[in-house]
């Protein structure tokens, strides 16, 4: 069973995992407003993929007895100046999101919570990835600069990114293939 603290702790979370994925919706609405569908295609990907986030921890306090309470979540920003800006905004959103699961972690060190501890540790590595997403794309916006025919070509190689698992259904990450 969950005890108290830890399940606020992650009922808190489910919030700003659902944030990051409202945060990522606005991003893909504003990417189409300027015509570039591709990179609109990558932030709707992302945004499924912290709906997925949300609903580990909504799974994990259910199937340990516990209570799910989902939190107010506020309005993300709707306009952005370019979209270097835009990544760069997603990427201090997730070295935010990196310093909520390392508190996370310290509180289930804290309250010895191995079960905790394990789900956290999926989320720590994914941290790694998400920082180095955004931090790749905002070094190659960088490159790009105010080049329109390299920010189209970005644009097509954007629409290649896989939409992720069923958020609502999958609680398992899919296998890779051929394992
Ligand atoms: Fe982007 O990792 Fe969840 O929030």
């Amino acid at each position: 069973m969950i005890k108290n603290k830890m399940q606020d702790a992650f009922n808190k979370q489910i919030g700003e995992e659902i944030y990051s994925s409202y945060l990522y919706l606005s991003m893909a609405a504003y990417f189409e407003t300027i015509n570039l569908k591709g990179f609109s295609h990558w932030m709707r990907c992302q945004a499924q993929e912290e709906m997925f986030h949300a609903m580990r921890f909504f799974n994990h306090i259910l199937e340990r007895g516990g209570e799910v309470s989902l939190p107010r979540i506020e309005e993300p920003k709707h306009k952005w100046e370019s979209p270097l800006n835009i990544f760069q905004d997603g990427l201090v959103h997730e070295e935010h999101i990196t310093d909520c699961i390392n508190k996370l972690m310290d509180l289930a060190v804290e309250e010895k919570d191995y079960a905790a501890q394990n789900l956290l540790k999926w989320f720590v590595t994914e941290q790694v990835e998400e920082e180095d997403n955004f931090m790749e794309m905002v070094a190659k916006l960088k490159m790009i600069g105010g080049n329109q025919p390299s920010l189209l070509l970005q644009d097509k190689e954007m629409t290649t990114r896989m939409p992720g698992l069923n958020p609502w259904l999958d609680t398992i990450p899919a296998a890779p293939v051929g394992a």
